[in-house]
């Protein structure tokens, strides 16, 4: 069986939003488009107390865009964003929210970003993804969403390594792509079996 991943197509993430990305909104039209298509499709949502360890605000002198090292590694900061209730981590207005069979939310412990969908930025603490679509008998993936080179490439590698079949609607995705994050985040879906298309 094969599900729909749609991630974080969020207010934030659209032109307008405070972490908007160039596009962001060009997707949803066509992503609405194809939902009969699976047998099951789930949305994830970007939803961060507002004092989420994330945000450059939480940094004394930080500035939004910078790395920091956290416990569980390297962590850009980002402007505040998805502030959990906020108009900003409300879905896109056209996205067909009522379709989706499973909506996860992720990023809500203050101490550790996610990313993925399947884990946090520690790469170990869970979100239960993979219990669902294991119980529901899903094994093929496709991938849609935003960003590219951060929550779908994250969500995509890590449902690649845990033996889930993946591809990527890259046509379907936008990027933020800082610092030549976007060719770094293709290279690394392709060596761990992500098909792009
Ligand atoms: C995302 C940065 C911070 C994403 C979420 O959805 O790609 N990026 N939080
Ligand atoms: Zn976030």
């Amino acid at each position: 069986m094969r599900g729909l991943i749609v991630i974080d197509v969020q207010n934030d993430f659209c032109p307008g939003g405070a972490l908007a990305v160039a596009g962001g909104d060009e997707i949803v039209a066509p992503i609405n488009g194809m939902m009969d298509e699976f047998e099951a499709v789930i949305l994830t949502q970007d939803w961060h107390p507002a004092t989420h360890s994330s945000f450059a605000s939480q940094h004394e002198g930080a500035a939004p865009f910078s790395l920091i090292d956290m416990p569980y590694g390297p962590q850009v900061l980002w402007p505040d964003h998805c502030i959990q209730g906020s108009p900003g981590a409300e879905f896109h207005k056209d996205l067909l929210v009522d379709r989706a069979d499973l909506i996860i939310r992720k990023g809500f412990r203050p101490e550790v970003d996610s990313y993925s969908a399947f884990f946090e930025n520690d790469h170990t603490t869970p979100t239960g993804l993979e219990g669902y679509l294991r119980t529901r008998g899903i094994s093929s993936l496709v991938m849609v969403g935003l960003a590219t080179d951060f929550c779908v490439n994250f969500s995509a590698v890590d449902a690649s390594k845990l033996g889930f079949e993946v591809s990527v609607r890259t046509d379907l995705c936008r990027a933020i792509d800082m610092d030549g994050s976007l060719a770094e985040a293709e290279g690394n879906m392709r060596q761990t079996g992500v098909r792009l298309l």
